[in-house]
């Protein structure tokens, strides 16, 4: 069978399947394409993800879009205990709960809005008072995160797992905007940053951008 392929690089977003394959010790290969470039409009990239976007995963007859998803299905289809894999019904549900908590609110609601009125001000048009007020609302829910976290290594029990990947992603990205992130998440954030596997994949994803 082919390796499982993953395509892009550089982004928050892309992060995070390059993150899970690196902590499960998958043998994938990287075509690392970035959003904007033009990569994601070619025609035979189309034909892979007709939303012209990124990350993007194909292992054999799977072919999947959406950043979450694919962490879900490698940790799914690859578990090897370093990450940790609900073992029943609630449990699954709580860390479902996390994940959509801080995508929708954290990823797509605040930081992606940021994105879209401040450096993509010339596709989505320049707007200051939303791009503050966005902030705003990320920091609002990272104080919902820090006073959970307040005595908690991670926020489910039973280790480090996909809720905290995606969050650790957002808190990287909230850094590097300037919005305000709370003492307890950045010390979670810094014990988490010392998994190999993510200063890997960070090497893998962002490059030089990291100046390395
Ligand atoms: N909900 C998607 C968002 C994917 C997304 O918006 N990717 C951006 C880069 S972070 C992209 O490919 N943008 C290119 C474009 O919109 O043309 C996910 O989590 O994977």
């Amino acid at each position: 069978m082919d390796k499982i392929k993953i395509w892009g690089a550089g982004t928050a977003r892309s992060l995070r399947p390059i993150w899970v394959a690196e902590e499960l010790g998958i043998d994938y290969e990287l075509d690392p394409i970035g959003p904007r470039t033009g990569e994601t409009k070619t025609a035979a990239y189309t034909a892979l993800n007709r939303k012209q976007k990124i990350p993007f995963l194909v292992d054999g007859d799977v072919h999947l879009s959406e950043s979450v998803a694919i962490c879900r299905y490698l940790l799914n289809a690859y578990p090897n205990g370093s990450l940790r894999a609900p073992a029943c019904l609630k449990s699954q549900a709580k860390e479902d709960e996390w994940i959509c908590y801080i995508y929708g609110e954290i990823d797509e609601t605040s930081l992606y809005v940021m994105r879209r009125h401040r450096d993509l001000a010339e596709v989505y048009g320049p707007s200051e008072s939303v791009v503050a007020s966005a902030g705003k609302y990320a920091e609002r829910h990272f104080q919902v995160l820090a006073e959970y976290l307040e005595d908690r290594e991670y926020l489910m029990d039973g280790g480090f797992g996909l809720p905290d990947l995606l969050l650790t992603s957002c808190l990287d990205w909230a850094l590097f905007y300037g919005v305000d992130v709370p003492d307890a998440l950045q010390g979670y954030r810094g014990r988490i940053a010392e998994r190999p596997a993510y200063q890997r994949a960070m090497k893998i994803n962002y490059g030089d951008m990291l100046g390395g």
